[in-house]
């Protein structure tokens, strides 16, 4: 096996090296890796965090970071982010960004209902609303993430779905190929693919036990009740036993207690009083479910298209999360509603964890839940609900009758019931009547085989009678590439190596060149004129197919804010775009290290006959950032303040620099008070003592030099420009 070259962070994935070779490619490892969690808290530049895991060696931090020595501390729990773009080569790289921003748990999702193909799926077709999930599309991508953990340093865990008639196999699948997580849940196919019941849970026996003999973290599929039924909030007792039931039939198939999650969305949303539902419930969780993982997902139910609106939801999941000790946080990107979860997007849900964990630091030892009080009354109802519903279950004569009397995902509170719930008949549904009983013989030499198995006496490894099966020795393995050399990510590829690997660059949101592009604006006008202008401003800009994504009305007569996406379908060529060199400037540290050791101090006005006062302020003032913030001393002279006064009043406090700000520029005013500036401290013989810097609305960097100032400054500067500016200029005469 050849060993793909480590990424380079200033490079982008070479996504054809990782095609290559992959029939010999194995997994660098196994197995679900939890964060690691100093136990004494994590130092990150001035402040000590209690609840967070070790950073990252590289990652992106949140906007605010630059504030903070540019620390990014990491969340103690899995964070997850869920891919789906339906190609995906394009998915490797949104994986990496997501890793970059502290996302350690990738979930790749299906193409629709993968469920209901009852065998495996080979090489790399595209998908709708997800991937085809393959032997070759999972062992490029473990390979990706064997390549993105080394860079970010930290294991990242690989998940997918092990459902429908082909759960076993895809399960022996996952184990071959390295897979860290997947869902896992008979009632999932039962409920929600129409598979036979006990076809189901048969398979689940197999899938799980090969899952356990792999380390693969299982999540359960609870929450999609919460999804399902019509209010999700009521359906609080059944989702207990949903999870009862998975966690108790995964450990009656050989699965460590420590491999089983528990798939828990806070079941309400704003307007609602979401706390007291979700809270409750994510205690009674945690007390019923105490040696199990929670994996708590962020509430999508009710978010269509408001991306504001979801992270708002998403802040206050999280919040419940902490206070409740979730194990993984589950992120959907913000979007989920609109069904394109886009890069961009993906990176937001990760963001909305990440901030909030690190605001609400260690918030279990500065508050705690009352349970005194309505919580714990609430958490004890949730309970006894569910005990009953289990009672309920058994008397009827087990679950797959409750099953067929539509116990599950009613809309009512339990123990009423609206007659609305999955009904299914445990003789029918796919793949009714294919359980055959094994014969009382029955040998398979393979390892991690659920049930009776006849193996001779004295052979300590099933798999030894055969020389190994596929979970031990990976040469037996069965690769098989393309069946569709059209539909395929090398053709694809082949496609967009202009904007890759090329000069072409084209705007995108989930696939390399797809040219898509939002816009956000206003309309003044109501919902129905709105959403038509939206999209005629779209087609005016050149927009290809524009759709309105987002409609909020902000009063019905007044206006609406309009998102609307549509598609470029012009190229722009990386040849012809002119960089402008960047000023790297020295620290804040630096800065003021130097100003404090000269006791930098300036005069300043605004000069000729030029009354504007605002911007030459704004450099000034610590309010916005000024240079006093850095610790300069200023002496602010006014507004049309004559050249010659500036000069012998820098003469006369010993000011180490002059601040001229000259607004007018008919006649080329501002050059000439420029040049004026120059020349008259020329003649005074101060020229070389005394820095001279000029700014103003038509002032730019380059005219420093034509008019002999040493710095000048246009549109958009700020004071920390100034300062730095000023002390290299003193680093450069000597003078620091
Ligand atoms: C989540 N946002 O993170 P198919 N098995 C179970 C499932 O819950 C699912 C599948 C299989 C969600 C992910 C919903 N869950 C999406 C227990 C899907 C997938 O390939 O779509 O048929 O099955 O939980």
């Amino acid at each position: 096996m050849s060993k793909p070259q480590p990424l380079d962070p200033n490079k982008k994935m070479d996504l054809e090296a990782i095609m290559e070779d992959l029939e010999n490619y194995r997994p660098t490892r196994k197995g679900w890796v939890w964060r690691k969690v100093p136990a004494s808290g994590v130092k990150m530049g001035s402040f000590h965090f209690h609840d967070m895991s070790e950073p990252l060696k590289n990652s992106i931090g949140l906007p605010a970071s630059k504030y903070f020595d540019y620390i990014d501390p990491q969340p103690s729990c899995s964070v997850t982010t869920e891919i789906a773009s339906g190609r995906f080569e394009d998915d490797l790289r949104r994986m990496r960004m997501a890793a970059w921003n502290g996302a350690d748990h990738l979930m790749v999702i299906r193409t629709t209902g993968q469920s209901h193909i009852d065998g495996l799926m080979e090489g790399t077709p595209e998908g709708t609303g997800g991937v085809p999930i393959t032997r070759k599309q999972i062992r490029a991508s473990r390979k990706a993430c064997d390549l993105i953990e080394a860079e970010v340093g930290r294991p990242i865990n690989f998940h997918s779905y092990v459902s429908g008639v082909a759960g076993p196999e895809v399960a022996v699948l996952f184990a071959e190929e390295g897979i860290n997580g997947a869902h896992q849940d008979p009632q999932y196919n039962v409920l929600y693919r129409n598979i036979n019941m006990y076809r189901s849970f048969v398979d689940a026996a197999e899938a799980k036990h090969v899952m356990a003999s792999a380390g693969i973290f299982q999540i359960d599929g609870a929450h999609n009740a919460n999804a399902t039924a019509k209010a999700g909030w009521m359906v609080l007792p059944e989702l207990m036993v949903q999870h009862g039931i998975n966690c108790a039939f995964s450990v009656a198939s050989g699965m460590p207690k420590d491999l089983i999650g528990l798939s828990t969305v806070p079941p309400n949303a704003p307007p609602a009083p979401k706390l007291w539902y979700d809270l409750p419930y994510a205690v009674a969780l945690r007390d019923f479910f105490s040696e199990y993982k929670m994996r708590a997902q962020q509430n999508t139910r009710y978010i269509e298209a408001d991306v504001e609106e979801a992270v708002r939801t998403h802040t206050i999941d999280t919040l419940i999360s902490m206070l409740t000790s979730a194990d993984i946080q589950s992120t959907i990107t913000p979007d989920e509603g609109r069904n394109v979860p886009w890069h961009y997007n993906n990176i937001r849900g990760v963001q909305t964890v990440k901030q909030t964990w690190a605001a609400l630091d260690g918030i279990k030892e500065l508050v705690s839940l009352n349970l005194n009080g309505p919580l714990g009354e609430m958490t004890r109802d949730i309970k006894e609900r569910a005990v009953i519903f289990l009672e309920e279950v058994l008397e009827v004569g087990g679950y797959f009758a409750a099953v067929e009397q539509g116990f599950f995902v009613d809309s009512a509170a339990y123990p009423e019931r609206n007659g609305d719930g999955i009904a299914r008949d445990g003789q029918g549904g796919v793949a009714a009547n294919t359980i055959v009983r094994r014969d009382p013989d029955y040998m398979a030499p393979v390892c991690a085989h659920f049930g009776d198995n006849h193996l001779p006496s004295g052979l300590n490894k099933p798999c030894n009678l055969i020389d190994g099966c596929t979970l031990c020795n990976p040469e037996k393995i069965v690769y098989i590439d393309e069946l569709d050399p059209e539909d395929s990510a090398a053709r694809r590829l082949e496609m967009t190596l202009p904007y890759r690997k090329g000069d072409l660059i084209r705007p995108e949101a989930e696939w390399a060149g797809d040219g898509t592009v939002l816009l956000q604006f206003m309309i003044p006008e109501s919902e129905a004129l709105a959403r038509e202008a939206g999209l005629e401003v779209a087609r005016k800009l050149g927009l290809q197919d524009p759709q309105v994504i987002n409609l909020m009305v902000l009063q019905p007569a007044e206006g609406c804010f309009v998102e609307v996406k549509g598609k470029v379908d012009f190229d722009i060529d990386k040849t012809t775009l002119k960089i402008p060199p960047k000023v790297e400037l020295l620290s804040e540290e630096e800065l003021r290290a130097a100003v404090k050791k000269v006791g930098l101090t300036v005069v300043a006005a605004t000069v000729g006959e030029d009354e504007h006062s605002v911007g030459m302020r704004e450099i000034l003032d610590i309010k916005h950032g000024g240079i006093e913030k850095y610790g300069v001393k200023y002496h602010y002279l006014g507004t049309s303040v004559p050249i010659s006064k500036l000069i012998d009043a820098a003469i006369e406090t010993g000011a180490h620099a002059i601040l001229i700000s000259t607004i007018i520029s008919h006649n080329d005013t501002h050059r000439i008070q420029m040049k004026k500036l120059a020349e008259l401290c020329q003649e005074k013989g101060i020229r070389d003592k005394m820095i001279l810097i000029a700014g103003g609305t038509q002032v730019t960097g380059d005219m420093a030099a034509e008019t002999g100032l040493d710095a000048t400054f246009g549109r958009g500067t700020h004071g920390i420009q100034v300062v730095d500016a000023m002390v290299k200029n003193l680093k450069a005469r000597g003078v620091i």
